[in-house]
C-alpha cells in the first residue's frame, strides 16, 4: 500500500573494466531492456537505478545496502563477479547482507542455465532477501545475465508481493 504500481529494480554492474569505461558495460543495458519488455504486464518492472562499481567488496555492499535500506527497491540485480576469477567477489560481498536466503531462486537459475550451457556450473549465484528487497547475483556476460533473469522472471512478481 502506498507503493507505486510497478516493481522497482536496481541494476548494479560489478566489473573493474566497466567501472573505468562505462561504454564497456553490456550486461547492464541488456538487463535494462529485458525489464523494459515487461511494460505490457499489469504491473511492470521499472529499472529506477543503475550503477557500475569495481569488483570491490565494500563498494558492492555500499550500493546494495543503499538500494535496499534507503531506496527500498523491490529488486536488486547485480551482474558480474560471480565466476571463479580471483577478483570475483560478488557472492561473498552480497551474502552477508541477506536476512534470508532464497535457495529456490538460486536453484531455478542454475537449473535453467545448465540446460543452456554446462559452463553455468562456473557461476556461483546467491539470492536472498534484505528488508523488503529481493537480491539476485547474476553473471556478467550479456548472454548469461539475460538467461539467468529470464529463468525466474515469471516467479518474481509473486515473490516480491510476498516480501512487501
Ligand atoms: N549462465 C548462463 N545461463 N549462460 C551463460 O552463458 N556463462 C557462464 C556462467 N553462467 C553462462 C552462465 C560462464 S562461462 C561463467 S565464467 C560464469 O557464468 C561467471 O560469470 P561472471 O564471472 O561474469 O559473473
Ligand atoms: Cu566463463
Amino acid at each position: 500500500q502506498g507503493k507505486p504500481e510497478y516493481y522497482s529494480v536496481g541494476i548494479l554492474t560489478v566489473s573493474d573494466t566497466c567501472s573505468r569505461d562505462s561504454t564497456k558495460d553490456r550486461s547492464g543495458p541488456v538487463l535494462k531492456t529485458l525489464f523494459a519488455e515487461t511494460s505490457q504486464l499489469k504491473k511492470p518492472f521499472h529499472v529506477v537505478k543503475t550503477k557500475i562499481v569495481k569488483d570491490d567488496t565494500f563498494e558492492i555492499q555500499k550500493s546494495v545496502k543503499d538500494w535496499c535500506d534507503v531506496e527500498n527497491l523491490d529488486l536488486v540485480v547485480t551482474t558480474g563477479g560471480t565466476g571463479f576469477g580471483i577478483r570475483d567477489v560478488t557472492p561473498e560481498a552480497v551474502q552477508p547482507l541477506f536476512e534470508k536466503t532464497c535457495s529456490g531462486i538460486t536453484y531455478a537459475i542454475i537449473k535453467a542455465s545448465l540446460e543452456k550451457t554446462e559452463f553455468a556450473a562456473l557461476s556461483r549465484p546467491v539470492c536472498g532477501i534484505r528488508g523488503n528487497t529481493i537480491i539476485l547475483t547474476i553473471p556478467g556476460s550479456p548472454k548469461g545475465a539475460k538467461e539467468n533473469v529470464q529463468a525466474i522472471l515469471n516467479v518474481l512478481p509473486h515473490a516480491i508481493d510476498l516480501v512487501r
